[in-house]
C-alpha cells in the first residue's frame, strides 16, 4: 500500500492531523495499536484553548463542541482559606472551554470513519522505516506495507516512534515529581462554575468538570500511591478539606471512575528525523496543572499540517523548532504552576511560604495574573 502520510496513533494527534491533511486533499493512513472503544473511554483532558476549540471548528468539527462545551471566562485559586478568582477574558481576551478529550476523539473518529479514509484499529508490531520510507504493522493477522512520503509519530509517551530516531540524535530531558495525582468523574453537578486549583497544607486539589451534570476533580497523591487505599469516602474527606473556603460547599456523587496519573516533565528533540516527524505526547510530557498537554499536540499538528501542506524543505525544516518553542514555554509555565500549588513532602517551611507568597502575588497582581492567564489559554503559534 502506498500514502503520502502514514500516521501512527489515533489519540487527539493523530486524529486532527488526519482531518486537517483530508481537508486540503492529503491523503493519510491512521494506524491504532488499540481499540475505538478503549481510545474513545480512555479519560484524559478536560481544558481546551481558544486555538485549539478554532482549529477543531475549522477543520469541520465545531457542531457537538459548540453545543455542548461550557466557556470560562475564568478560573479560581484557593489558598489559606480565601478563594481568588482570575479573570481570563478580561485580562487576555481569551476563554477556554471545557469539553473532554473523550469527546474530542469522539468526534474525529466519527469524522474520519464518516469519510471512509482509512483509520485501522486494534494494529501491532509496528515497525517504523525511514530509509524507505515505510510503516510495517500486522492488522487481522496480516503483514502489511504502507509506502509513505511522510511519517507522523502521534503515538504517545508509551510509543514506537520516538525510538525509530538513533538515540546519538535525540537530546531528552526529564523532570520527575514526588507526587501524582489521583483523579475521580464524579456523577453529581459540579460545585462551582468555574475551575478551583487549590493549595492547601494537605496537598493539592482540582475541582474540574465535564457537563453541568458531570464533576471531574483531583487530588495530589504520592507517586507510588495504590487506588485501593484511596476508597471514595477518603477521596472526598480530602477534597472538602483541600478545597474548603468562605461560601463554598462541595456536593459529592457516586464515583464513576477512579485513577491515578504519575506526573512528569519530558521532551525529546529535535522532532524531525528525516521523513518522521513526531507530534503531541510521543515529543513531550507535562504535568496536567497548567492543563497544556492536549492543547500542545494539537498545535503541533496545526504546524505539522501547514508544513506537510507546504511540502517545501524550508517548511519541513522549520517544523520541529516552531514547535519546541511552544513546548518549552508550556514546560515551563506547567512546572511553575505545579510547584506553585502542590506541597512537596520533602519540601521546608520556606518553600511553603514561597508557594504562599507566589499566590498571594498572582491574585493581587494585575502584571502576575496576567502573566498567569496569558500562559493559560495559550499561545499563538
Ligand atoms: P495520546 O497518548 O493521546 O495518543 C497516542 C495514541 O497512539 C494512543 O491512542 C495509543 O493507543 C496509540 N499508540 C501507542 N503506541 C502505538 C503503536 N505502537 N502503534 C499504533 N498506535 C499506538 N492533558 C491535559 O491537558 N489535561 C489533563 O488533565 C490530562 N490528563 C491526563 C491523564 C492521563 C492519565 C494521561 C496519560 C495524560 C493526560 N493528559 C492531560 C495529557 C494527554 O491529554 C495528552 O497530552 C494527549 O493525550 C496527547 O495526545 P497524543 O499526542 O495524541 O497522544
Ligand atoms: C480536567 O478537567 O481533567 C483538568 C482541568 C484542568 C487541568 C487538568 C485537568 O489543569
Amino acid at each position: 500500500m502506498r500514502t503520502q502520510v502514514g500516521i501512527i496513533g489515533a489519540g487527539p494527534a493523530g486524529l486532527l492531523l488526519a482531518q486537517l491533511l483530508a481537508v486540503r486533499g492529503i491523503d493519510s493512513v491512521v494506524l491504532e495499536n488499540h481499540s475505538r472503544d478503549y481510545v474513545q473511554a480512555r479519560i484524559r483532558a478536560g481544558i481546551l484553548e481558544q486555538g485549539t476549540t478554532d482549529a477543531l471548528r475549522d477543520a469541520g468539527l465545531g457542531a457537538r463542541l459548540d453545543r455542548e462545551g461550557l466557556v470560562h471566562d475564568g478560573l479560581r485559586l484557593t489558598f489559606d482559606g480565601e478563594q481568588h478568582r482570575l479573570d481570563l477574558r478580561a485580562l487576555t481576551g481569551r476563554a477556554v472551554t471545557i469539553y473532554g478529550q473523550t469527546e474530542v476523539v469522539k468526534d474525529l473518529i466519527a469524522a474520519r470513519l464518516d469519510s471512509g479514509a482509512p483509520l485501522h484499529f486494534e494494529v501491532d508490531d509496528v515497525r517504523v522505516d525511514v530509509a524507505t520510507p515505510a510503516v510495517r504493522y500486522r492488522h487481522e493477522g496480516v503483514e502489511h506495507e504502507l509506502r509513505c512520503d511522510a511519517i507522523a509519530g502521534c503515538d504517545g509517551f508509551h510509543g514506537v516512534c520516538r525510538a525509530a530516531i538513533p538515540e546519538a540524535e535525540v537530546t531528552t530531558w526529564e523532570r520527575a515529581y514526588p507526587f501524582a495525582w489521583l483523579g475521580i468523574l464524579a456523577d453529581v453537578a459540579p460545585s462551582t462554575d468555574e475551575l478551583i486549583y487549590a493549595r492547601h497544607e494537605r496537598g493539592f486539589a482540582l475541582h474540574s468538570m465535564r457537563s453541568r451534570e458531570r464533576s471531574r476533580l483531583y487530588v495530589q497523591v504520592d507517586p507510588g500511591d495504590d487506588v485501593a487505599r484511596w476508597p471514595d469516602a477518603r477521596v472526598w474527606e480530602e477534597l472538602h478539606a483541600r478545597l474548603a473556603s468562605d461560601g463554598f460547599a462541595l456536593a459529592e456523587g457516586p464515583v464513576l471512575e477512579k485513577s491515578i496519573t504519575p506526573m512528569r516533565s519530558f521532551v525529546a528533540a529535535p522532532l524531525r528525523h528525516g521523513p518522521l516527524f513526531l507530534a503531541g505526547d510521543a515529543a513531550h510530557i507535562v504535568p496536567p496543572t497548567g492543563a497544556k498537554g492536549l492543547n500542545l499536540a494539537m498545535a503541533d499538528v496545526l504546524v505539522l499540517a501547514d508544513a506537510l501542506i507546504d511540502g517545501s524543505p524550508a517548511a519541513l525544516d522549520a517544523y520541529s523548532d516552531r514547535c519546541l518553542r511552544r513546548v518549552w514555554r508550556a514546560q515551563h509555565f506547567s512546572w511553575w504552576m505545579t510547584g506553585m500549588l502542590h506541597v512537596d513532602p520533602a519540601g521546608d517551611a520556606y518553600d511553603r511560604e514561597l508557594a504562599r507568597s507566589q499566590l498571594r502575588y498572582v491574585t493581587r497582581s494585575r502584571a502576575a495574573a496576567t502573566s498567569l492567564a496569558e500562559n493559560y489559554v495559550g499561545y499563538d503559534r
